[in-house]
């Protein structure tokens, strides 16, 4: 037998400093319904999900829990499966960031990069906060957004890809694959965005600590997107990607906003490498909430969750791929959503399931049965839905996920109308009438059959319930949608146990259940907020590699005694040119004179600290500070609502220079 052909998607790999949303849910859901679906057309199809575990945020989300940044995004990112299992998805592969074999693929990614001549090091210049230890996205004099303390421009080493060595490249391979992007909109601005020329983009940094390291570079971490895109690679194979050959991706599905790193960066980090390109990203709209993105920042989020407590999994999935059009935004609205699962799942294809087991049952002893003479309306309806299976598996396959579900259920409105005019409940006992309602009841079962087929990629549980209520071999996932034709369903096959699908539901009642719900969680504490026990594992090596470097809350003395103090006794100080918080300092600490930037300039006259002795942090990793090398950190109280700096000092007994601070 040949083998079957391959089909890889993603997701995008999501941020663990939040958990997920509905907007998360939507691309999820998408995916996980395409995987289906192409599993049933035949695929091997394999899907990638996962969390992107890196970067400030995490650093700063896991300090707020009081728990090291490993503890803190291993339960996250066990959250975030948890959900993607209570809703159906199927993902092949979970990847996180911080998992061993994902480092090394990004690793490898950047020295393929390198020997091919597509890295260089250099500097970055950007708004430092001291206080956070982050960049922030401010302009000069502008202070800290987050902690409104005032930022230092500050220049780090870096390393640099040659981004702008792929502008041709990039507009021949858009030329090239005019389906690449999509849709049409999302297309045009990535195309005015590369025309419009590439600067060289910093792929790692010095001044974050919880990222991958950079071999040999250290104390270079990657920057969070050159590590995350990785994810689509080191999934299914990292470098030995050929032995899977589910590299690269026939698509990746990602929201809109994000379009420019999958379209741009992505392609050409994998050209720098020599490796192959995804055959299409496509980008979807934006759920909006009160006509705004719903998004954490915004605080404007709805949680799955409750919404799968009143209405079940398949409501939710089927209310997102139905109500919007795959590309565009679509607004959420409780109302809609409960309007959607009684007329479309209750009345609709709940009601057609129940009613036509109930009559198979009542008439025919709960066996399908031998249709008789087919009359030009049951004709009719079986063309319609001959017709449904090719407009919805051409629906499918262009991510029209609501035009094919719109068809779908334009069948089962046809098959009510055609019971309505039928009405085989109202035929007697003779010959004629029992043959006329077996037509019309096989007619009814076979539409549900293939309705159940069709829909299976967006209601997974509901449809396997409805395949073993009619009795049918096998189970849904497993149907070949090529194969699917009008006609099949065997006459004499004895339906199966009749289970619950949608019981319908006052829309206030379940609003209020949900709102309720809704409001509970966002009040429930974080699900990080306990600190890890000494023993806790860490995620992984990449993460325990990271973790090593990182100061949580609450610690054991083995990792305080990671941090080396010693005294130290200042030999020179002198201003900073341009840098007026800025002070660099000469410092002897016993074994050697270190030279530290201090940003305590506002506060001390240089003069005056000559001789001075502080505490020092000796085996901090050196960094620039305004261009000026830093080789470890003077220790000073923060006082204040400003942050005022107060040195630490031993004003009791002259210690000797170099002493450990234990
Ligand atoms: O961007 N409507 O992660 P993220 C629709 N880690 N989709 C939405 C949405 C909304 N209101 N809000 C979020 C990141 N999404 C990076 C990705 S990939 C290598 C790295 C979906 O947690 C949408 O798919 O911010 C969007 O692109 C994604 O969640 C952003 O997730």
């Amino acid at each position: 037998m040949p083998d079957k052909p391959k089909y890889y998607l993603t997701t995008p790999i999501y941020y663990t400093n939040g958990l997920p949303h509905i907007g998360h849910t939507y691309s999820t859901i998408v995916c996980d319904t395409l995987r289906r679906y192409k599993r049933m057309r035949g695929y091997d199809a394999v899907m990638t999900t996962g969390t992107d575990e890196h970067g400030v945020n995490v650093e700063r989300s896991a300090k707020k829990a009081g728990v090291p940044e490993s503890e803190f995004v291993a339960k996250m990112a066990a959250e975030w499966r948890a959900l993607w299992d209570e809703l159906g998805v199927q993902g092949d592969e979970f990847i996180r960031t911080t998992d061993l074999k994902h480092a090394h693929t990004v690793q490898w990614l950047f020295k393929q990069c390198r020997d091919n001549g597509f890295v260089y090091p250099g500097h970055y210049t950007g708004q430092y906060c001291i206080y956070d230890n982050a960049y922030v996205d401010v302009k000069p004099g502008e202070n800290c957004p987050d902690c409104g303390r005032p930022t230092e421009t500050v220049t780090e080493a870096n390393f640099y890809f040659k981004l702008s060595a792929f502008q041709k490249p990039l507009l021949d391979w858009y030329a090239k694959h005019p389906d690449f992007i999509q849709p049409e909109a999302r297309r045009n601005e990535v195309l005015s965005f590369v025309e419009g020329g590439l600067r060289d983009l910093s792929i790692t940094r010095t001044s974050v600590r919880w990222g991958i390291p950079v071999p040999g570079e250290e104390p270079h971490v990657f920057y969070v997107w050159f590590d995350a895109l990785t994810a689509y690679l080191s999934a299914v194979g990292g470098p030995q990607y050929e032995k899977t050959g589910f590299f690269p991706a026939d698509l990746h599905v990602v929201g809109k906003e994000i379009i420019r790193f999958h379209a741009v960066y992505w392609p050409a980090f994998l050209m720098a490498a020599g490796l192959p390109l995804p055959k299409q990203v496509w980008a979807h709209g934006w759920l909006l909430m009160d006509s705004a993105k719903m998004s954490k920042s915004l605080g404007n989020v709805v949680r799955p969750r409750p919404i799968v407590h009143v209405l079940g999994m398949d409501a939710l999935r089927y209310y997102l791929l139905r109500e919007t059009v795959f590309g565009q935004d679509g607004n959420f609205s409780y109302d809609a959503l409960v309007q959607r699962y009684n007329s479309d799942l209750a009345n609709g294809l709940g009601n057609l399931a129940s009613r036509t087991a109930a009559m198979v049952e009542k008439n025919n002893g709960g066996k399908i049965p031998k249709p008789a003479t087919f009359q030009p309306q049951d004709t009719a309806l079986a063309t319609k839905a001959q017709e449904a299976i090719g407009e919805v598996l051409e629906q499918y396959d262009k991510l029209g996920f609501s035009l094919a579900l719109e068809e779908i259920w334009s069948l089962i409105a046809a098959t009510d109308k055609y019971l309505t005019t039928e009405h085989p409940w109202s035929l007697g006992d003779s010959e004629a009438d029992q043959q006329r309602r077996a037509t019309i009841l096989w007619t009814t079962a076979e539409v549900l059959r293939i309705v159940t087929a069709l829909t299976h990629p967006v209601l997974p549980e509901s449809t396997t319930k409805v395949w073993s209520l009619l009795g049918q071999p096998g189970r849904a996932d497993c149907v070949a949608l090529d194969g699917l034709r009008w006609g099949q369903l065997v006459p004499g096959t004895a339906l199966g146990k009749s289970q619950a699908l949608f019981p319908r539901i006052e829309k206030a009642e379940a609003i209020e259940r949900m709102e309720a719900m809704e409001k509970e969680a966002q009040n429930a504490p974080s699900p990080v907020t306990t600190p890890a026990p000494a023993s806790a594992p860490v995620a992984s090596a990449a993460a325990s590699a990271a973790a090593a470097q990182a100061a949580p809350e609450k610690i054991g003395i083995e990792d305080f005694a990671k941090v080396e103090m010693r005294v130290g006794q200042i030999k020179t100080a002198e201003r900073i040119v341009g840098a007026d918080k800025l002070l660099k300092l000469t410092v002897d600490i016993g074994t050697e004179i270190r030279q530290i930037c201090a940003g305590i300039a506002q506060f001390y006259e240089p003069e005056k600290l000559i001789g001075r002795k502080v505490a020092v942090v000796v085996n901090l990793a050196p960094r620039k500070l305004r261009g000026v090398e830093s080789n470890g950190m003077i220790v000073a109280a923060s006082v204040g609502p400003e942050g005022r700096p107060v040195l630490a000092g031993f004003p009791d007994e002259d210690v000797e220079i170099g002493a450990r601070l234990k």
